[in-house]
């Protein structure tokens, strides 16, 4: 069993939505346990186009030898309607590899830990959030690298604004509370 960190991200579509989907996506294969996630992140495109993306990171733990878990990623990303029309390109979902156990990798098609994940908000803040002492390989500690990337918008997202039945409800009114939960 390995440890990786995924890197997700969507700004096509209903995109908080398709992230919140995805999680649920990887914890149902039979190959991954799914450690944690992080808390879901509105975020400015870095080298890319269009609507601000939304962002987060999961821990897992997987059966899966790297290229394995690649190829479940680019899977996952099909079956949410991925299309690579250009590098960077919007998408309605973006799975990276960002760390597999301690290895390095470098190879044509799978480069780990992730090439950019240092120079990107989007990655090092919800990582650091997970793993507030995280060590990269042959990188030293992921929270040193946040520094170079505070020009980067990115916001947490408050994932529930459930509110509670006795603040809500009106004598008038029996109807469910309103929840958004997405
Ligand atoms: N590949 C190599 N290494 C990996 C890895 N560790 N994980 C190869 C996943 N894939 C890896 O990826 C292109 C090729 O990279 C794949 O065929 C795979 O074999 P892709 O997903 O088809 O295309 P991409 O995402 O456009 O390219 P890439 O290189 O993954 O882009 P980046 O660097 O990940 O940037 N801004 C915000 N705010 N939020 C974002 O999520 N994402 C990007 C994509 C740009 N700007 C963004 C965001
Ligand atoms: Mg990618």
């Amino acid at each position: 069993m390995t440890i990786a960190y995924l890197g997700l991200g969507a700004n096509l579509g209903d995109a908080r939505q398709t992230l919140k989907d995805a999680v649920v996506c990887l914890a149902q294969q039979h190959t991954i346990t799914v450690l944690a996630k992080s808390s879901l992140y509105r975020t400015a495109p870095i080298d890319s186009s269009g609507d601000d993306y939304f962002n987060c990171v999961v821990k897992l733990e997987t059966s899966l030898p790297a290229r394995a878990l690649l190829r479940l990623c680019h899977h996952i990303e099909i079956q949410f309607g991925r299309e690579r029309p250009y590098r960077n390109a919007p998408r309605t979902l973006d799975l990276d590899i960002l760390l597999y156990g301690a290895s390095s990798i470098d190879e044509a098609d799978l480069v780990v830990p992730h090439p950019r994940m240092t120079e990107r908000a989007f990655v090092l803040v919800p990582l650091v959030e997970l793993e507030p002492d995280l060590i990269l390989p042959q990188r030293g500690r992921a929270d040193a690298f946040i520094a170079g990337v505070a020009d980067q918008r990115i916001e947490k997202v408050a994932t529930c604004q459930c509110m509670t039945g006795a603040q809500t409800q009106t004598p008038q009114s029996t109807a469910p509370n309103k929840t958004d939960c997405r």
